[in-house]
């Protein structure tokens, strides 16, 4: 099986070739393998013609080799400690009983979604567009939990951690942060739910922090650890890992990279095409259903648009009702190709904002892709 994204115009086409192998996991149906250890699964593209990605077809992204393949769903404990009056040891019965639950439709994608489509190309993992999935997360408001421990009000950071260690001491464990301010908003949920069951092992069971339109990678699974601190948290991941261009865009030139960098933050405004796919056979003069998905960091999308001809003329699309604020939106377009040969399919979502996607983008760490998106269809 292959997988092919290309990119058209002044853009060099990029062509993700390369056979990958499928992969059944516990827990998980048929999947792209991208690594082995730690494990890394892709999502393939037609599992998206669902508004819900099922947990069995959801991606999986874990840094350290050392992943958690057991629990003890009896003795496991959220700790909540550092600048807290009252430190907590939370079980699993303490948050389903002593808080309010909540839920909340979001989009989990990867700071490396889509980063093979980067010309030049970039280290890290090689995904096509499956490192992302939608799901209905239910759980506890971290704010609740925060205030319950009586965080110090001038905390500035909380920090949080998982189950997964390092193969080795000397690495630094994967500890990710948010300001107080962002923890203490409404959205953020420690969930114990995906789409009404218990999260796979490999999607971070039993708890995983929901960081609703923020890049995935705070989306901290197998989530054992909160720290609150009334100093600035410099972990690796961090301060060095996950950086990103100062500048709005997540763009950089390669031969100019930017000095100055910041911790990589919200999702950038995106659309892909989930059908046709690029090897779908189509027929001139015979209607096909052209559809897709778009997604913001939370802010409204006004239109999404698709050009036939290489972005020469572009045609606004039917968007599906909203499922929810940090959900992707689904987009659909009736295309009768009168011609035969080969098209450049191009979309585009803009804003409320007003702002749309650029032609161009890259970085060194092949992150928030938002360029748009082009493929190559070929009409007999
Ligand atoms: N404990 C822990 N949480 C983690 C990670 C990790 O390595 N360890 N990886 C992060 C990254 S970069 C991503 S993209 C998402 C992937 O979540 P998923 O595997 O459930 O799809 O988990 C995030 N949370
Ligand atoms: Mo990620």
């Amino acid at each position: 099986m292959s997988l092919h994204l290309l990119s058209c115009n002044d853009v060099p086409p990029t062509k993700v070739t390369e056979p990958r192998q499928t992969v059944t996991y516990p827990e998980k149906k048929e999947m792209y393998l991208m690594t082995d250890r730690p494990p890394q699964l892709e999502t393939p593209l037609k599992i998206f013609r669902q508004d819900i990605t099922p947990n069995e077809y959801f991606f999986v992204r874990w840094h350290m080799s050392q992943i958690v393949t057991r629990i003890d769903i009896d003795t496991f404990r959220l700790y909540v400690e550092g600048a807290v009056q009252k430190p907590l040891a939370l079980s699993m019965n303490d948050l389903k009983t002593k808080f309010t639950a909540d839920s909340i439709v979001a989009l989990a994608i990867c700071a490396g979604n889509s980063r093979s489509t980067f010309t030049p190309r970039v280290p890290g993992t090689q995904w096509a567009n499956g490192s992302m999935g939608n799901a209905k997360w239910k759980g506890v408001r971290l704010k609740d939990i925060l205030k319950m421990a009586g965080a110090n009000e001038k905390a500035v950071d909380v920090s949080f951690q998982g189950l997964d260690r390092p193969p080795l001491p000397s690495m630094p464990a994967f500890i990710k942060s948010l300001s107080m301010n962002h923890a203490m908003e409404d959205e953020i949920l420690v969930a114990y739910e995906m789409n009404g069951q218990p999260l796979p092992m490999l999607n971070g069971y039993p708890l995983k922090l929901i960081v609703p339109g923020w890049y995935a990678t705070y989306w901290i699974g197998a989530l054992s650890n909160i720290n609150v601190m009334v100093d600035s948290f410099h972990g690796f991941w961090m301060a060095k890992a996950y950086q990103i261009p100062k500048e709005p865009g997540i763009n950089e030139s390669p031969d100019n990279l930017a000095k100055a960098t910041v911790p990589i933050n919200k999702i950038m405004m995106h659309s892909i095409f989930v059908e046709p796919e690029v090897d779908a056979p189509l027929t001139a003069n015979k209607p096909c259903q052209v559809e897709g998905l778009a997604f913001t960091d939370g802010t409204a999308i006004k239109k999404v648009e698709i050009s036939t001809d290489d972005g020469k003329t572009w045609i606004e699309t039917k968007l599906d009702a909203e499922i929810g604020k940090y959900s992707w939106r689904r987009w659909r377009y009736n295309w009768t190709p009168t011609a035969k040969g080969t098209y450049h399919l191009k979309v585009r979502a803009t804003d409320v904002a007003g702002n749309t996607q650029p032609e161009k983008q890259w970085n060194r760490s092949g992150y928030g892709r938002g360029f748009i998106e082009c493929i190559d269809v070929t009409v007999n």
